[in-house]
């Protein structure tokens, strides 16, 4: 039974109860114990919807047949100018089955996706594309909240050469703020082959429009991504699916690639967020 059903048939107990308890209380009392059972009624309400929630694993952990999708949320992000964000309610897409669920997506792409990653400083703070597409999420959300609490990071990437499934997990993961352009310090990472972001941590944000790399010419441009670039990568999560040709770009580099040891196209990748504290059982549902 859906959240929904479950409230209606709380609706109907609690009025049964009502009835029922009439016996004994009657008038001003009667209609106290009506008001109090409202109460019970309007917070389960609010807990049972998602719009209540400000978190991914907040509903897992009270819904755990919750699914993988987009949900409504009271307050997630930090910057009212996000595209995920409406006057009344935040966007965010939930990672619900992987590893017992409740993560919060931040960037993914799809095969053969089309939205357009070659983009400016602001679009990559401010983040853009589509939640059930291909999106980013914006490195000042990013910021926002891996700075709430600690956070681990869950890499999960479809290869193109072979099909195979990719993970990697890192226990440490914070952005740093506008300030330090968005700093990455990454660690702690588990998966097969190379640590590819390894080569990523501690530098900052750059991308075609804001250098901060450690080359001698933009990464953002030679490699058509916005990204945490040293000089320049062994991951480019956000590079294109297929090679542009801009004057100057590097043919081979300037793709959606990973090096667990050889630089591989990546078909599919999507990078997801959960705080460390987050606990998710699946017994005694509250809604
Ligand atoms: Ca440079």
């Amino acid at each position: 039974m859906n959240c929904r059903g479950l409230l209606a048939l709380s609706t109907i107990i609690l009025m049964y109860r009502s009835v029922e308890g009439t016996a004994e209380p009657r008038g001003q009392d009667c209609a106290e114990v009506f008001q109090a059972q409202l109460r019970r009624l309007l917070a389960l309400r609010k807990t049972c919807n998602s719009a209540g929630f400000n978190d991914c694993c907040q509903i897992k952990q009270l819904m755990p047949n919750a699914t993988t999708k987009v949900y409504k949320m009271a307050d997630l992000l930090s910057v009212a100018k996000s595209p995920f964000r409406s006057p009344s309610t935040v966007a965010a897409r939930c990672d619900m089955d992987t590893d017992s669920g409740g993560w919060i997506v931040i960037q993914r792409r799809v095969a053969n996706g089309t939205v357009n990653f070659t983009r400016g400083w602001c679009d990559y703070q401010n983040g853009f594309g589509d939640l059930e597409g291909e999106f980013w999420y914006g490195l000042s959300n990013i910021h926002y909240l891996t700075s709430q609490e600690n956070v681990e990071l869950r890499i999960d990437m479809i290869m193109e050469d072979d099909g195979s499934h990719l993970s990697w997990t890192y226990q440490t993961f914070r952005v740093a703020g506008a300030s330090d352009n968005y700093t990455l310090t990454i660690g702690g990472g588990q998966g097969p082959g190379r640590d590819a972001m390894a080569y990523q941590n501690q530098q900052q944000f750059s991308t075609y429009d804001n250098d901060n790399d450690n080359y001698e010419y933009a990464c953002g441009y030679t490699h058509q991504g916005g990204w945490w670039y040293n000089a320049c990568y062994l991951a480019n999560l956000n590079g294109p699916h297929i090679t542009p040709t801009y004057p100057g770009v590097n043919q081979r580099f300037a793709r959606l690639i990973w090096n667990d040891g050889t630089y591989r196209d990546v078909a599919s990748v999507e990078m997801k967020i959960r705080a460390k504290q987050c606990t998710i059982t699946t017994d005694d549902p509250s809604c």
